[in-house]
């Protein structure tokens, strides 16, 4: 089977790495307007080095969890083709063993140049001085996709979702868009797996409910046999 995995901070969340909207999520402590948005980062681009900065701190000291190893082993497995499609902009997929991990949402551990456009691997710690690798202009920033900007690889997400056999919903809250539009787009069977209803569950044909670590390894013993 083709399927399609779209994950969220919930499955990162029991590897310590905080989720947004729940009780004490990054939203919570945060403002959402004053640290992933462009116009944030022109006003206080020390402050949102240090919101990421922290992150970045916290993803290194993370650990991949039994659900990112499970999709990693399910990605291994010959009976089926696994692209996951990740909101996320932690490593942790990566650092299960997976390969095909599209982030749509950008990686916390690269860096971007908003004067040239340039990409390279960000250092534990990013600066408002710190001059770009390319040109030089004092102009870094994490290669994270903020709100107002357009997620990356969206026509390729469409293309794959579409071809789906079977399009999966991981730890998100459906709250974020055009991730938590990707379910319409799916062609085959669809299926939610979250600690609790997400504000999408009823586009779902199916859903289990519980804690990633515990339903997504039992989903992946099921397929995989
Ligand atoms: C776009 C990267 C146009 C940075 C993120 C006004 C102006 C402009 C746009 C808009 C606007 N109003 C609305 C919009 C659209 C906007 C949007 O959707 N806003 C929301 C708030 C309404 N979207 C955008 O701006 C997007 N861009 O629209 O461009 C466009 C689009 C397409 C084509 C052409 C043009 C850009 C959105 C990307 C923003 N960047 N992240 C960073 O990480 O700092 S989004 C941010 O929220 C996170 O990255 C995350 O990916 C995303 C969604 O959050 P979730 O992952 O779902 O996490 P959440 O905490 O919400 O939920 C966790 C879930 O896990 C919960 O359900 C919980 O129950 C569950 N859970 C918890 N623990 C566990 C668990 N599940 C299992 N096990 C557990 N243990």
């Amino acid at each position: 089977m083709k399927i399609v995995v779209l994950t969220g901070a919930g499955i990162s969340a029991e590897s310590g790495l905080g989720t947004f909207r729940d009780q004490d999520g990054l939203w919570t402590k945060y403002d959402l307007e004053e640290v992933a948005t462009p116009e944030g980062f022109v006003r206080n681009p020390a402050l949102v080095h240090e919101f990421y900065n922290a992150r970045r701190a916290n993803c290194l000291e993370s650990f991949p969890n039994p659900a990112h190893e499970a999709l990693a082993t399910l990605e291994r497995s010959t009976q089926h083709d696994l692209t996951i499609v990740t909101q996320n902009v932690d490593n942790l997929h990566e650092r299960a063993g997976a390969t095909q991990v599209i982030h749509m949402h950008g990686e916390l551990m690269r860096g971007l140049c908003a004067a040239c456009d340039a990409r390279w691997d960000a250092p534990a710690t990013m600066l408002p001085d710190d001059p770009c690798p390319s040109c030089a202009a004092r102009a870094t920033r994490p290669d994270v996709v903020w709100f107002g900007e357009i997620p990356y690889h969206m026509d390729r997400i469409a293309d794959l979702v579409a071809a789906s056999d079977l399009f999966v919903a991981i730890g998100t809250s459906a709250e974020v868009y055009p991730a938590a539009g990707l379910v319409e787009l799916a062609r085959g069977a669809t299926l939610e797996l979250n600690l609790e209803p997400s504000a999408r569950t009823n586009a779902f044909d199916a859903r289990r409910f519980g804690p990633a670590t515990e339903i997504v390894p039992a989903w992946v013993a099921e397929l995989t046999g």
